[in-house]
């Protein structure tokens, strides 16, 4: 089936959240600072709304530039950032999307790709209505707007939602990516950086267009051959790139301070033991299984050592991790001679969301630990 992502990237986010906390900000230049607090002005700036921004103002300029853009504009207002805010509402947005997507990846506070594929049957214009109602589930729950893009990947999807902002929506079928990327600078495909940019500008490269007619032998002998065919990849608009649930990139970990700075297994085991019970605890409240232990420690010259192992099968056992952690400590310790552990930590990695019907693994995992007795 043909796979139809859609990528969703909130406007001037941490602004439209001010706006949102105080609705007298509509309309006025809002810009959220990063004070450093050595000076009232000094510090950067977060990000601006599209009023603010319209007059010149950009996220990582000096406040104090800022301000001098704003002069003439004493309605301007410069709030502090405040991430516990941003959160609560990233994160009930978020949940929003998850509903309407068969995968939700979320990329940073206020972006996410989703994989509808399933859900639309291939189909782009089932895609553009869910987009549309999620655009106005959006705004009608949060009153916040956001841009987003409807594609065939997350490259594309991507690249179409930064192509019109704010309040955008992008479809971009496969027949259309070429005619749509083509014109647009270098500058906008996904991974090309400043560095990269110049020494494209240097071949006579200044658009996707020119890059994709480019020579691809020619490119990899100036670039390196994995670089030369992702920008050759991504001028064509093909991305092979999975949406991956959060959860599997998730890891669930914790790391304590131990009472006495020590290399002895029998003082460190029983701290292990008692990570282990909570990770547990934690991994089941998640509903998650894991394929991957790991334990890290922190050394009384605070260097930092890690050993993780990956099992043949996802588990949610906590005798295996228990029976992992014993392995690897020595191994571990093993490899740092003559120093004392100061912290100790554990770590889960690999998740897997546990579905209703119970896989054929939780069986193997079963009776394997069984046999171990
Ligand atoms: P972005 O999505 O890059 O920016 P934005 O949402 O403010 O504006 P738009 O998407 O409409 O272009 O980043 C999301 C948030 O991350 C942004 O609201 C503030 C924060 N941020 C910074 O703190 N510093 C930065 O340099 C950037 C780019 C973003
Ligand atoms: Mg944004």
């Amino acid at each position: 089936m043909q796979r139809v992502i859609i990528c969703v990237d909130m406007d001037a986010f941490y602004a439209q959240c001010e706006e949102k906390r105080n609705p007298s900000l509509r309309g006025r230049p809002v810009v959220v600072c990063v004070y450093s607090g050595r000076t009232e002005e000094s510090g950067a700036v977060s990000t601006a709304n599209y009023v603010a921004r319209d007059l010149g103002v950009r996220s990582g300029m000096p406040i104090y530039q800022a301000k001098r853009i704003l002069r003439d504009h004493p309605e301007s207002v410069f709030p502090g950032v405040d991430h516990a805010y941003y959160s609560q509402i990233s994160d009930r947005i978020m949940e929003l999307l998850r509903f309407r997507a068969d995968i939700l990846e979320q990329m940073s506070v206020d972006e996410a790709y989703l994989d509808v594929t399933t859900r639309v049957e291939g189909d782009f214009d089932s895609a553009l209505m869910l987009a549309t109602d999620l655009k106005e589930t959006i705004l009608r729950e949060e009153g916040l707007t956001c841009s987003v893009g409807v594609a065939a990947n997350k490259l594309a999807a991507k690249m179409a939602a930064d192509s019109k902002k704010p309040d955008g929506l992008t479809l971009v079928k496969p027949e259309e990516v070429l005619n749509f990327l083509s014109p647009m600078s270098v500058s906008k495909l996904y991974g090309v950086g400043i560095k990269t940019e110049a020494r494209l500008r240097t071949l006579g490269i200044k658009t996707i267009g020119e890059l994709a007619q480019f020579d691809v032998s020619r490119l990899s002998e100036l670039f390196g051959r994995n670089q030369a065919a992702y920008l050759h990849a991504a001028t064509q608009g093909v991305d092979e790139e999975p949406v991956v649930a959060d959860y599997e990139r998730k890891q669930i970990g914790r790391i304590v301070t131990l009472k006495q700075n020590t290399r002895e297994p029998d003082v460190i085991l029983p701290v292990l033991d008692n990570l282990a019970e909570d990770l547990h605890r934690t991994s089941r409240s998640e509903g998650v299984r894991f394929r991957s232990i790991g334990v890290t420690a922190i050394m009384e010259d605070l260097s930092i050592h890690s050993k993780s192992k990956t099992l043949p099968l996802e588990t949610e056992s906590r005798e295996e991790i228990n029976a992992v952690s014993r392995e690897l400590l020595p191994i571990l310790l093993a490899e740092i001679p003559g120093l004392m552990v100061r912290r100790i930590g554990l770590r889960l990695a690999g998740l897997s969301k546990i579905s209703g019907q119970a896989p054929l693994t939780e069986f193997l995992n079963t009776s394997t630990t069984t046999q171990r007795g």
